[in-house]
């Protein structure tokens, strides 16, 4: 019995210390923040922002691209990514 309140009892600060920090941790991101477009082009594709989840405001114009990234800039980016993702799931494909 003593146990189970125990273990409840440790649960529930996980879970309340495990929320607190996730709303305290967002820190607003500007363009100044990031050294490269690829650096701002990677915490966005990572992230899966978008024109209407941009909780940083980094694409001023609203057209889904942030800071001064074109949509030639964010194909590129899309395209380098790609074949990495295809050549890792190859290897693992290998070890089996
Ligand atoms: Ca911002
Ligand atoms: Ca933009």
């Amino acid at each position: 019995m003593k146990k189970t309140f125990v273990l409840v009892t440790v649960l529930l600060a996980a879970i309340l210390l495990g929320n607190q920090p996730k709303a305290l941790a967002f820190t607003d991101k500007d363009c100044k923040d990031f050294s490269s477009k690829q650096a701002v082009m990677d915490f966005w594709y990572s992230n899966g922002y978008s024109a209407s989840n941009d909780p940083h405001c980094l694409d001023g114009d609203n057209d889904g691209y942030p800071c001064e990234v074109t949509s030639g800039d964010y194909s590129n980016f899309i395209a380098a990514s790609q074949p990495l993702a295809a050549s890792q799931q190859q290897v693992l494909v290998g070890n089996k």
